[in-house]
């Protein structure tokens, strides 16, 4: 038996002999796919890449009239590369096909739907068949193996249950891997912090934002997470710096794992680092990742900044052709220290439509996050707030004092002054900055909401 179909067997036939295999970390890694040639898996994504057009044309009217309008048909695709020839999906075409419309199966065969609200128009709406859940919690489950989680670790899942596709998705990702979850979701943070030192939890999965506020609230308590079981974290659905990552790692005495995935081409589980942490490995036997020019919507060289551009190449229900994702990455197909042949993409470091641009300087927010954080005397809490002024873009940064810092208007001003001083020295752009009292810029309890927008919507 092949190593690959030998994870499957084990899988399969002994689920709750995963306990009880020898070196149970190895348990959920796929071998044979996760160190397959790059040769080989190009080979696999280009079969796999003809079925998912086929059943584009023949389901879905909208792929099939984008195909016929560029004289494409799916046997004409013979590389990789043509797919280049076909144009993109947008968020807007899941929205105009509101709620079924891009669907390939009848509804009557879907087993689960999830939707994102968006901040504006109607919601998007993603659905699974039995076979696509089955691969998300496959792949989820590699996912969480990739980061060091083992069968029979107790995992804590504070991500959001219900319509967001992080609680659900981390949840039968985790039972798949033989693990003991904790369906927390959200909220309730005092109760979250007594149950994972009780329930001796040793993975934590919930966004960035949410794990400072665990954190806080367990140092509030008394309660030492440091000492507890926790071992790793597996956090995502946001954008998060590097300072971001070590804060979380020194207040929870665990490692913080970058976890990333999108409803639209699943959910959790796309992507994630290993133990290398050199990139988060996207899973290319079930995605083809493109880089391109946001601006020309043409393909960048390796290594190049640029909008993330993804193809499903298994999912049944709603197969996704050039998807734009508004991410902006960078991608390596060098192989990993780890063995993994998977290509790495970068830390996300914001949407495109996330972008501010403040007099002439590109700014994301998450680039404020990384000055901000691990500063003196500021607590890593922070909102932006943009506004205009004639017809110019203006940023307001909102920080919090260290519960250290004593209260006075001297002591705020002056930090305020510095806190100006390092993002204009750092990013180059002015900020008008106010220094808050601690515990007044608001707790996140799923995705962090950073930004407040005073400026008029257009139209
Ligand atoms: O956020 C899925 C998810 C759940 C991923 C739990 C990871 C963990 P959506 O709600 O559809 O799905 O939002 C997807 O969130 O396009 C990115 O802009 C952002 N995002 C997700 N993961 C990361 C990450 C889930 N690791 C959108 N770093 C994506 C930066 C991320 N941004």
């Amino acid at each position: 038996m092949n190593a690959l179909l030998q994870t499957r067997y084990a899988r399969v036939h002994h689920p709750a002999g995963a306990r009880r295999a020898p070196h149970p970390a190895r348990f959920y890694f796929e071998r044979e796919i996760e160190t397959a040639s790059r040769e080989e898996l190009r080979k696999l994504q280009l079969r796999r890449l003809r079925a998912t057009l086929k059943n584009a044309a023949e389901n879905v009217p909208l792929h099939r009239e984008r195909m016929k309008a560029a004289r494409i048909k799916p046997q004409d695709i013979r590389s990789l590369e043509d797919l280049r020839h076909l144009p993109f999906t947008v968020k807007t075409d899941l929205r105009d096909h509101y709620p079924f419309g891009m669907f390939a199966r009848p509804r009557a065969q879907l087993l689960r739907l999830h939707a994102s609200s968006g901040t504006t128009g109607k919601p998007t709406v993603v659905g699974y068949t039995n076979k696509d859940l089955d691969t998300w919690a496959d792949l989820m489950a590699r996912s969480m193996a990739c980061a060091g989680a083992r069968p029979g670790d107790v995992v804590h899942n504070a991500y959001g249950y219900g319509l967001f596709t992080g609680g659900l998705g981390a949840h039968y990702g985790a039972e798949r891997l033989g693990a003991t979850v904790v369906p927390m979701s959200g909220g309730a943070t005092e109760r979250q912090v007594v149950l994972i030192k009780d329930f001796g939890a040793r993975v934590l999965c919930s966004t960035p934002s949410y794990a400072l506020n665990i954190a806080e609230v367990a140092e509030r308590d008394g309660i030492d997470l440091r000492s507890s079981a926790l071992e790793i974290g597996l956090f995502g659905a946001e954008p998060w710096s590097e300072a971001m990552r070590r804060e979380i790692q020194i207040r929870l005495g665990l490692k913080a794992v970058d976890v990333y995935g999108l409803s639209e081409i699943m959910g959790p589980g796309v992507a994630i680092e290993c133990e290398a942490q050199d990139g988060l490995h996207g899973w290319e036997d079930h995605f083809l990742f493109e880089i391109i020019d946001p601006e020309t919507g043409r393909p960048v060289a390796e290594g190049q900044a640029g909008e993330l551009v993804i193809t499903t190449l298994t999912k049944e229900a709603l197969p996704m052709i050039r998807y734009r994702t508004r991410d902006i990455t960078r991608v390596s197909t060098a192989r990993c220290a780890c063995g993994r042949s998977h290509l790495r993409l970068r830390r996300i470091t914001g949407r495109n439509d996330d972008m501010l641009i403040i007099r002439g300087v590109n700014v994301y927010p998450s680039q404020i996050e990384a000055v901000l954080v691990g500063l003196p005397d500021i607590a890593p809490h922070y909102q932006l707030v943009v506004s205009r002024r004639g017809n110019m873009d203006e940023l307001a940064v909102e920080v919090e004092a260290a519960a250290s810092l004593p209260a006075g208007e001297a002591a705020y001003r002056q930090l305020a002054e510095q806190v100006c001083y390092q993002i204009k020295s750092l990013i180059g752009v002015s900020t008008d900055v106010t220094v808050k009292k601690p515990g007044e810029v608001p707790r996140s309890q799923g995705k962090a909401v950073r930004v407040r927008d005073l400026r008029p919507k257009l139209g």
